[in-house]
């Protein structure tokens, strides 16, 4: 193995540096989000403001693994018919969000603005009621605002709508330094 292969995995102990992670984000279009990875197969989420503002889900199924020292990639398949693939670049405190969104969603957004959680076999009607096609395409970059640790499996973290947080909760800023931690396990 050479040395940046070692640092692509999907082992969840290999993972531990990010799993735990509350991660507050702003795409370069204004769309505010927020996630917290809560294990190695698992994301709580919470939309602040962009075409879907005010949706929030938990346990959310997920693909996580590590790209790179540093750099995590985050990938799911919604109720919705959502797809979604986020790569968290915690040292440079950036991310990218590929998401493609099914046509019945961009013609209806409010359908999904809700706590999935409670609503999920109409959110499945929905997805395949359609139609699907032309999908919405994003493909942005945003700006990690927030980052903390939160342990895994967490479940305070996210935990009401956006409506009910305090005022200022998701523009708080913070710089902390996530490079550090990245680093264990395979040396
Ligand atoms: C994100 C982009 C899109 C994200 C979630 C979504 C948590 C989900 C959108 C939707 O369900 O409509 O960065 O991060």
């Amino acid at each position: 193995m050479n040395e940046l292969e070692s640092f692509e995995s999907t082992r969840p102990e290999e993972l531990s540096a990010f799993i735990g992670k509350h991660l507050i984000y702003t795409y370069d279009n204004g769309w505010q989000y927020e996630i917290y990875i809560k294990n190695a197969t698992t994301v709580d989420y919470r939309i602040h403001s962009g075409l879907v503002g005010g949706r929030w889900v938990r346990d959310q199924q997920a693909h996580i693994v590590r790209l790179a020292e540093d750099i995590y990639k985050v990938s799911w398949d919604e109720p919705t018919g959502t797809c979604v693939s986020l790569t968290f670049m915690l040292a440079s405190r950036k991310t990218h969000g590929a998401v493609f969104f099914p046509n019945w969603i961009v013609q209806n957004p409010g359908k999904t603005v809700c706590y999935q959680n409670e609503h999920l076999d109409a959110m499945r009607a929905y997805r395949d009621a359609g139609p699907t096609y032309p999908k919405l395409v994003l493909d942005e970059f945003s700006t990690l605002t927030f980052v903390e640790d939160c342990g895994a499996d967490d479940e305070s973290v996210i935990a009401c709508p956006p409506s009910e947080l305090p005022a200022g909760y998701a523009n708080r800023r913070n710089k902390l330094k996530c490079e550090a931690a990245s680093l264990n396990a395979v040396r």
